[in-house]
């Protein structure tokens, strides 16, 4: 008997200091702690019978080794590159080889804030973006990104 393909999962990867979320500044990012983001976005994919692998590192390298394997192992990629939106071509490079949808999201409104962070090396690889909505950004993506891959398997 061949053995069942098990589906791909939705990549949610996270960058530098995403890790302090809920414990400083709650004003900007707010009280959710990471953790807790990683619950809702597991349940809310689940709902959409979709897996996920739900990631944060203060690597670049980490980050584009998780983007490399996302090439053969992801339905749809989340990304919140924290700084490195702003500064990696590295990220870029590596997320412009995906064949799936990429949605960038980001907690704070980062238009509204200083003039380095309207800047994103991410915004024109991605599918699309979600930004100001603190972790509502991330459950927003999750049904983004869950009606693309419907509307590509239609
Ligand atoms: O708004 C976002 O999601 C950002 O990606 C957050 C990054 C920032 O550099 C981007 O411009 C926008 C910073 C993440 C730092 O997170 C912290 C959380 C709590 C305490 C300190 C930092």
């Amino acid at each position: 008997m061949p053995r069942k393909a098990r589906a791909k999962a939705i990549y949610v990867l996270n960058g530098p200091n995403l890790n302090l979320l809920g414990t400083r500044e709650p004003d900007i990012y707010g009280r959710t702690t990471l953790a807790d983001i990683g619950k809702m976005v597991a349940q809310q994919a689940k709902d959409h019978g979709l897996g996920v692998v739900f990631r944060q590192s203060n690597h670049e390298g980490d980050l584009v080794e998780w983007i490399q394997e996302a090439r053969t192992k992801a339905a749809g990629v989340i990304i919140n590159a924290g700084a490195y939106t702003h500064t990696s071509v590295a990220l870029r490079d590596a997320l412009r080889t995906l064949g799936c949808p990429i949605i960038e999201v980001h907690l704070s409104n980062t238009f509204a804030r200083e003039e380095f962070r309207h800047r994103s090396h991410i915004s024109p690889v991605a599918t699309g973006l979600i930004v100001g909505f603190g972790a509502t950004s991330y459950i927003l993506a999750i049904d983004a990104i869950a009606s693309l891959i419907e509307e590509a398997a239609a």
